[in-house]
């Protein structure tokens, strides 16, 4: 990464210094890193509050065209919700655990910029949900996903039910819910759930390939189109095509609409820049 940011700023603008997060930015691509390895990653309220406040500050900064969101050491991406923070939860606490992990899962979802999921080992229960969120998933060869949470007595919570019932269709997201086995990548491919497969050693270079051709198109269009495919989901093939002539209509304000159509008149390369 070229350039690293230790901090994010808060609610009242003032400077919080990340504990668990590296975030770096090269070539239009911020690059997401949850550093946890010791915990496998696993997703605690200080890990969710950090994400919550990156994603905000990411989502408005003109220079991000693309998110990859990953996780530190060789072993996981995220290995679920924290098991031992959630051991010790108060009901109120776990209310308001369960409501931020929502909450950034959405704004995942909800986010302007495409938002990559680089997956190299274990993606489990809130680790998978939290890459169901993305909008695209890549994983290692290596990689395991599953939603292990019947094994302990939970259920998916951070919206994976749904999310996997979307992505893979119904049956598919039973087998992996009632089952809570931990499926090869292979398997995740084959069902829809992985986009891209990649051997480990290639796994990095590979991700950076589709983040930086999805930089190099048509941001403002790209936000659009995102908007437009989630609201659909939500409400079904008339009230998504009506959002889709809205946002078509809406995309020819644009300056990269201009200056995409003006590219291919001169034939020459678009040069866009995501509004
Ligand atoms: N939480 C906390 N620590 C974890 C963890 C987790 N999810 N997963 C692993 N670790 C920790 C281990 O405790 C261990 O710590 P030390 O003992 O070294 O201190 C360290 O990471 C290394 O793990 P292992 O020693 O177990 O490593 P192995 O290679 O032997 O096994 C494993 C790797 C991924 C197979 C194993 O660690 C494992 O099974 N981990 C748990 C996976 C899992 O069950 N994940 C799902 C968690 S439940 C909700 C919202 C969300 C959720 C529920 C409700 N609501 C809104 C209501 C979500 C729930 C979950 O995600």
């Amino acid at each position: 990464m070229s350039e690293q940011s230790p901090a994010a700023a808060g609610e009242g603008g003032e400077i919080i210094e990340l504990q668990h997060l590296e975030v770096g930015f090269e070539e239009g691509i911020a690059r997401v890193v949850i550093q946890r390895p010791k915990a496998l990653n696993a997703l605690n309220t200080e890990v969710l509050v950090e994400l919550d406040l990156v994603l905000d500050e990411l989502a408005v900064d003109e220079t991000v065209r693309v998110i990859v969101l990953s996780g530190g050491g060789d072993k996981a991406f995220v290995a679920g919700a924290d098991i031992a923070e959630m051991a010790e939860m108060e009901p109120l606490e776990a209310r308001a655990f369960s409501r931020m992990g929502q909450a950034v899962l959405d704004q995942i979802e909800g986010c302007p910029k495409p938002v990559i999921a680089m997956i190299q080992g274990y993606a489990l229960g809130g680790g998978l949900e939290l890459a169901l969120a993305c909008h695209l998933r890549v994983a290692s060869t290596a990689a395991k996903l599953g939603l292990p949470e019947v094994g302990l007595g939970l259920i998916p919570g951070f919206g994976g039910t749904q999310r996997l019932m979307r992505l893979a269709g119904a049956g598919v997201a039973r087998e992996w819910v009632l089952t809570a086995e931990h499926f090869p990548a292979e398997e995740a491919w084959r069902v829809g759930i992985v986009n891209r497969l990649f051997a480990p050693e290639e796994l990095e270079e590979g991700t950076l390939a589709l983040a930086r051709r999805i930089a190099s198109q048509g941001g403002a269009a790209q936000a659009l189109a995102l908007e437009v495919m989630r609201r659909g989901l939500e409400t079904g093939q008339g009230e998504g095509e009506n959002t889709e002539s809205d946002a078509f209509g809406l995309v020819f304000a644009t300056k990269d609409r201009h200056e995409g159509i003006r590219a291919f008149l001169e034939k020459r390369k678009p040069s866009f820049q995501g509004r």
